[in-house]
């Protein structure tokens, strides 16, 4: 007997390739927060940057419209096991926030409104990998997932993508974030199944 799952055939084998180990597919984009939902106007958000010798650059949300904006289409994968392929995004990449910083730093701390926290190396967010976004799928991305912005780095384990973004240290040594001191791997690399401490 013939098993035909038309929403899995319709997507086809090439979305298997964009499948990492152990991740099925979703098409709803499911909520996940450790906390209750933050809500920042736009007009009071602010994201600091930090410097390794403590200078601080403010970035309001009038100066990030005037950024470049990017549109980016990313598939994106939670350690929880869900992937969500093509989601599509606008926001600026993080190559033009750091122009301007001359910076020794390896290390990013990412922090967020309500006290969440996600680390990263320096170069991960750099090359076109990384970006602070503010519209999702055409729309104002909502205060559910981490509006007015939030950071989305797509090559890691969604956690690492901040939502209400309004920090970034940069750190001469690694210092473990949220998840990443709760057990979760440190780098979170779907496609090597970095999910907890010791993957
Ligand atoms: N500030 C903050 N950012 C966060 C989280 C969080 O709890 N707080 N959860 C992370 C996790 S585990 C995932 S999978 C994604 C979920 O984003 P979504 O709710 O938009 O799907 O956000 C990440 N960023
Ligand atoms: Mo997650």
């Amino acid at each position: 007997m013939a098993v035909v799952n038309r929403g899995f055939e319709g997507r086809g084998e090439a979305s298997d390739r964009r499948l990492p180990p152990g991740q099925h597919l979703t098409d709803d984009f499911p909520v996940l927060s450790a906390s209750v939902t933050p809500l920042i106007p736009k007009d009071k958000w602010e994201l600091t940057i930090t410097s390794e010798t403590r200078e601080q650059q403010h970035l309001t949300w009038d100066e990030l419209m005037a950024l470049p904006a990017e549109h980016i289409v990313a598939d994106i994968h939670c350690v929880t096991r869900w992937s969500k392929l093509g989601t599509r995004w606008e926001g600026v990449s993080l190559d033009t926030v750091l122009a301007e910083m001359t910076t020794e730093a390896t290390h990013v701390l990412a922090t967020s409104y309500g006290g969440y926290t996600t680390n990263l190396p320096l170069a991960e967010l750099r090359g076109g990998k990384a970006w602070i976004v503010y519209r999702y799928d055409g729309q104002e991305l909502g205060a559910l997932h981490g509006g007015p912005v939030r950071l989305l780095v797509p090559h890691l384990y969604f956690w690492k993508s901040a939502k209400w973004l309004n920090g970034l240290r940069l750190l001469l040594r690694d210092e473990p974030g949220f998840w990443e001191s709760a057990g979760y791997h440190n780098h979170g690399d779907p496609w090597r199944e970095q999910r907890y401490e010791f993957d």
